[in-house]
């Protein structure tokens, strides 16, 4: 003995958008964010709640960066480029020195000056915020 196959109640289900009377709604191809009402006209809002956790995690600090080696060096003497850098995070990941504009390659921090340069350091975190300090050296 065989038992014939259960038949649910059919109810719709076909889902409703409902619009107040009256109102003008967007082309349903278009995202519709707001209705246009006769006089009035209504809309929606996204509040973005950002919580921090307490420890300063959610939000991101850029690094802290000042280039200490002083704006009068010696010249025709190798002279090594010194920067203060730090992070509020602890993500501090580089610095990078450019020499007139020109970025120098990745681990040469020395320079024999001839003549004044601009110098500029800047200071990478792991999240990708930077920070840039600048400064004109020149030789004596
Ligand atoms: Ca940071």
């Amino acid at each position: 003995m065989s038992h014939g196959m259960a038949q649910a109640p059919v109810g719709s289900m076909k889902p409703t958008q409902s619009s107040p009377s009256g109102c003008t709604a967007a082309k349903p191809s278009e995202k519709v964010d707001a209705y246009s009402c006769n006089e009035s006209s209504g809309e929606l809002s996204l509040v973005l709640d950002l919580e921090d956790p307490g420890d300063g995690s959610a939000l991101q600090r850029p690094p802290s960066l000042a280039i200490t080696m002083p704006s009068s060096v010696p010249c025709n003497e190798p002279t090594t480029f010194e920067a203060s850098a730090s992070d509020g995070d602890g993500d501090l990941a580089d610095v990078q020195w450019y020499v007139d504009g020109v970025l120098m390659a990745p681990g040469v921090e020395r320079m024999t000056f001839t003549e004044t340069h601009e110098i500029e350091a800047v200071a990478w975190d792991e999240r990708g915020a930077a920070t840039t300090d600048r400064r004109s050296v020149s030789c004596y």
